[in-house]
């Protein structure tokens, strides 16, 4: 096995067992070697990620396991982020993000939110756990092309209704695109709220966004 293979093979491992400082020493080694940020992201740290959801959900993983999953993952995203992330370039437009009120994942939207950034986009995150409120003043402030909803939940799902309701309450319906996306939201559930847009991973967040706003 080539060193490369071991560095994808223990950020996994790790990872999944929760270890934040190996994960950091590996991210970095990698990086010294030349790895390609993406490669250590998709292939050994969202997996990892997955098998951390698998286990919980087959009762041999915990909230604690998952926290600290996550806690270590995150270590190595504050270092992957500004290698992904483009830098200087004027941006392409304006994109306001947040995981629904009630729900507190992030990494997800983090995830689109550095793909966004790469792209060009002026990203303004709102965090977790964000009130339809929140969304439409970031709307009046930052008059975004876009807003992207993110939730984890099958019962957050329904704050994203209830947030695309309020901006339309707002008179703001028509000056934005609304994308939403997270593990349980579906195209269909995006239509049925009437979201523009539903984007399954942070790459095709990219794509559609640019393809709703009319960006080449
Ligand atoms: Co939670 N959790 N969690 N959790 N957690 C899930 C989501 C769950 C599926 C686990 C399971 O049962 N298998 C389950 C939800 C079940 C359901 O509703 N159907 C669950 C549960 C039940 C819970 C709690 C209720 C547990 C409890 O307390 N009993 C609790 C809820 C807290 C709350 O939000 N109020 C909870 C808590 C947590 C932690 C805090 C411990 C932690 C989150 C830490 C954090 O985010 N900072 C956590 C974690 C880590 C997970 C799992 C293991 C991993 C989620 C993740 O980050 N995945 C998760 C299991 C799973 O999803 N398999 C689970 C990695 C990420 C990269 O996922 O989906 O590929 P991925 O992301 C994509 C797309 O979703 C998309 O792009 C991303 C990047 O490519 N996308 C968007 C995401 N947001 C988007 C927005 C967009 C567009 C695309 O806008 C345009």
């Amino acid at each position: 096995m080539s060193r490369q293979e071991e560095i994808l093979d223990g950020l996994y491992e790790y990872t999944l067992n929760g270890e934040a400082e190996p994960v950091v020493d590996l991210t970095k080694e990698g990086l010294e070697m030349s790895m390609d940020p993406m490669n250590m992201l998709f292939d050994a740290l969202i997996p990892a990620l997955e098998e951390v959801g698998r286990l919980f959900e087959a009762g041999e993983y915990f909230v604690p396991e998952m926290l600290v999953a996550a806690n270590a993952m995150s270590g190595s995203m504050e270092i992957l982020k500004p290698l992904i992330a483009a830098t200087g370039a004027k941006p392409i437009g304006t994109f306001v993000m947040g995981t629904v009120k009630g729900d507190i994942h992030d990494i997800g939207k983090n995830l689109c939110n550095v793909m966004l950034e790469g792209a060009g986009f002026q990203l303004i995150d709102l965090g977790v756990n964000v009130p339809p409120d929140r969304f439409i003043e970031a709307i009046r402030e930052y008059k975004p092309g876009a807003v992207g909803m993110s939730a984890f939940l099958t019962t957050t799902m329904p704050m994203m209704k209830v947030t695309i309701e309020a901006i339309k309450e707002a008179g703001l319906r028509d000056q934005v695109k609304i994308l939403v996306g997270g593990a349980p939201v579906t195209q269909e559930f995006a239509n049925q709220i009437g979201a523009d847009g539903y984007a399954p991973d942070a790459n095709s967040t990219t794509r559609l966004t640019k393809q709703l706003l009319g960006i080449s």
